[in-house]
Order: structure tokens, then C-alpha cells, then sequence
């Protein structure tokens, strides 16, 4: 049975950037991937591409064919693609089924908050016993704002209820959070979107004017809303951090049931092993101390690992390979509390 990850998130947030990284990590560790892109406007993957959209229907050909823009022609390719969405999923399936996918989708928020042809390709790949969790990338940015922070956890919720699969939202770019200032509560507020009166005050000092109080009061109204529904909480990533790259991986194997799943699936018969162990699951608190409070002192430590690595490929005249790097990373992972990669 195939599995696979469903890449959504607003404009910029990092979606490709992770399709690449996740690639080369799962690569790391032996897990045979196929990564899918979806994006019509996507005219630059930086990724090895099993299946593209861009080959099925082309974003600059309906533009100037239907008069639209490029974000009405986006949506008007992935109508193209739900009316013919048999052949479509038959070029999934011609990947085989021992590939895991990972899905590279469009920034435009109306395709998973309330527009059905995303919607509409999952669930017939969901029908087909594909095991498939969303994972939602928000730029970590919009939790320096309380308003901003409450409209990303409205749009979590409501892409959740769309879309209706396993969900894993994600903060992303954490490594850039130091940058913005001193947050007003600490990550682990944020991340498992904790008693969000706390942060009342904070939107209510964001308003000055008449009408920016009842914007406040409309924030928090949809603040209860969403606390009420208590279903939006947060991993945080940095996507050259290879360890919250590991965390978030033993996350969604959890979610999609791959670590519950047979191990001849995808050859990576150790790292699932691994994970079935228990996996490393502390890492809200680490992001804490490694990305916001001792920042510079961790990546000069990095730094001196790192070096430590080049120079003894220096020594063997030869350029330092990414499974090289992800080896180390997942020996520290096993140091630190990670399960046992058993060799
Ligand atoms: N610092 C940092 N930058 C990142 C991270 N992830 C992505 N970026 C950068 O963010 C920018 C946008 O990344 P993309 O991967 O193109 O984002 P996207 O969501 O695919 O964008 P669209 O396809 O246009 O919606 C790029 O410049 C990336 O290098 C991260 O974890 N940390
Ligand atoms: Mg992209």
C-alpha cells in the first residue's frame, strides 16, 4: 500500500524547499521516493521530478488561451486536471506502488481552504488505499503578530476540515524566528496553541484605531472558535536543521501509519525499525534552546561538527556527500534519545 506526503502551505512558506530536503533525507536513509509536483506555476524544480503537472497541462498555454492571469490559471489547470482525473491518477499509479510520494502543491490558500480540486485528486488517491497525511507549512514569521498568529491557526483549522486526511501543521523556517524579536510567550505557547486568552492583550495593543478595537474583537472571537474546536497544534521546521527534519519525518510516519505498515515497503528497514522503537518526540523545547535562546552557540558548535566532516573528506581528497551528513545527523539523533538505528 502506497504512502505519501501532501505538501500545502500559503506563498513562500517553503513547500518545494521541503519536497527537495525530505527527498534527499528519505533518500538517506533507503526510502525508494517519487515527488510529485502539482504546481502548474512551478517552472523551476529544484528537485529530481517523477511526475510533473506541467507535462499534463501547461499554465502559460491556458493563459494566453483563456485570457487569465497566472492565479486564475492555476486554478483553472487543477479544474483541468479534477475533470480528468482518471487519467491523471493513472499516471500516479504508473510511478508503481512501492515508490512513497511526496506531493509538491500550489501557495494559493482558496485550493485548501474552500476551492475542491485539491480536495477532490486526494480523495480519489485516498480511495485508491493511498496512506496520505497533509503537511502544512506556515512561515514561522506569522506568530510574531497575535492577530496574524490567530488568522495562520484559522486557516490551519479550516484546511484541516476541507481536507479531511491526517494533518500535520508545521511552522516553518524557525531558524529565522531569533531575527523578528522577543515573542511575547514562549514557542511551546505557540506551538500547542495553548490558552489563547493569554494573548488577548497582545492583539487588543496591536489596534489603535475605532475600528482596529473591533478587529481585535473579532480576532479573538475567532481565537474561542478555533480553541473550541482543539484541533490545531504545530511541529516547528527548519529545513537545513536535519534534525527537525528526523522529528518531523518520525511524526508523520506515525500519522500515515508508515511505521505500523510492513517494512519491505519502501527498503528502509532500519530507520522504520527505529522509529517503532519510539523515536525522538522532545523537540518543541529543543527548537526553543537551539533556535531562539542559545542560537550562536549552537551553530558554532554545528559549524565545528561540520568541520570536522569536511576535513576528513579533505583528507580523502574528496567532497563531503549529503548521506554523509545525514549519517551524522541521525548518529546524533541516536545519541541524544532517538531510537536505535541498529545496523
Ligand atoms: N531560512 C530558511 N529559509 C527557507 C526555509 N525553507 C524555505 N526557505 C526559503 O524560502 C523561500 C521560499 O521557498 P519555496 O520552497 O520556494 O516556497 P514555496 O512554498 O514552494 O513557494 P511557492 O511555490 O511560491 O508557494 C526560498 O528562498 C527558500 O530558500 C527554511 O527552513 N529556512
Ligand atoms: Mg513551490
Amino acid at each position: 500500500m502506497p504512502f505519501g506526503q501532501l505538501v500545502i502551505g500559503p506563498p513562500g512558506s517553503g513547500k518545494s524547499t521541503y519536497c527537495n530536503g525530505m527527498q534527499q533525507f528519505l533518500s538517506a536513509i533507503g526510502r525508494k521516493t517519487s515527488v510529485i509536483n502539482l504546481d502548474p506555476a512551478n517552472d523551476r524544480i529544484s528537485y529530481p521530478c517523477a511526475l510533473d503537472i506541467r507535462d499534463f497541462t501547461r499554465l502559460e498555454d491556458i493563459m494566453s488561451e483563456l485570457n487569465l492571469g497566472p492565479n486564475g490559471g492555476i486554478m483553472y489547470a487543477l479544474e483541468e486536471v479534477e475533470n480528468s482525473l482518471d487519467d491523471f491518477v493513472n499516471m500516479i499509479e504508473s510511478l508503481g506502488k512501492q515508490d512513497y510520494l511526496i506531493f509538491d502543491c500550489p501557495g494559493q490558500v482558496e485550493l485548501f481552504t474552500h476551492h475542491s480540486a485539491l480536495q477532490q485528486i486526494f480523495k480519489k488517491l485516498e480511495k485508491m488505499d493511498y496512506r496520505l497525511a497533509v503537511i502544512h507549512l506556515v512561515d514561522s514569521y506569522y506568530i510574531t503578530s497575535p492577530s496574524q498568529y490567530i488568522s495562520i491557526l484559522l486557516l490551519a483549522l479550516r484546511s484541516m476540515l476541507q481536507l479531511d486526511l491526517p494533518h500535520i501543521n508545521v511552522l516553518s523556517k524557525i531558524d529565522l524566528l531569533k531575527n523578528y524579536g522577543e515573542l511575547p510567550m514562549s514557542l511551546d505557547y505557540y506551538t500547542e496553541v495553548q490558552d489563547l486568552s493569554y494573548i488577548f492583550p497582545h492583539i487588543e495593543a496591536e489596534q489603535k484605531t475605532v475600528l482596529g478595537k473591533r478587529y481585535a474583537k473579532l480576532t479573538e472571537a475567532i481565537a474561542e472558535m478555533v480553541e473550541d474546536f482543539g484541533l490545531v497544534s504545530f511541529e516547528v521546521l527548519a529545513v537545513e536543521d536535519k534534525k527537525s527534519m528526523i522529528h518531523l519525518l518520525t511524526v508523520i510516519d506515525k500519522a500515515t501509519g508508515y511505521m505500523f505498515g510492513s517494512t519491505e515497503i519502501g527498503g528502509d528497514t532500519v530507520w522504520t525499525e527505529a522509529t517503532r522503537q519510539g523515536g525522538y518526540l522532545g523537540i518543541v523545547q529543543d527548537i526553543q534552546e537551539r533556535w531562539i535562546d542559545h542560537k550562536e552557540e549552537y551553530d558554532e558548535a554545528e559549524e565545528e561538527e561540520r568541520e570536522e566532516l569536511f576535513k576528513k573528506a579533505e583528507e580523502e581528497s574528496r567532497p563531503l556527500t549529503e548521506e554523509e551528513e545525514w549519517d551524522a545527523a541521525l548518529k546524533q539523533w541516536e545519541k541524544e534519545g532517538g531510537a536505535k538505528m541498529k545496523k
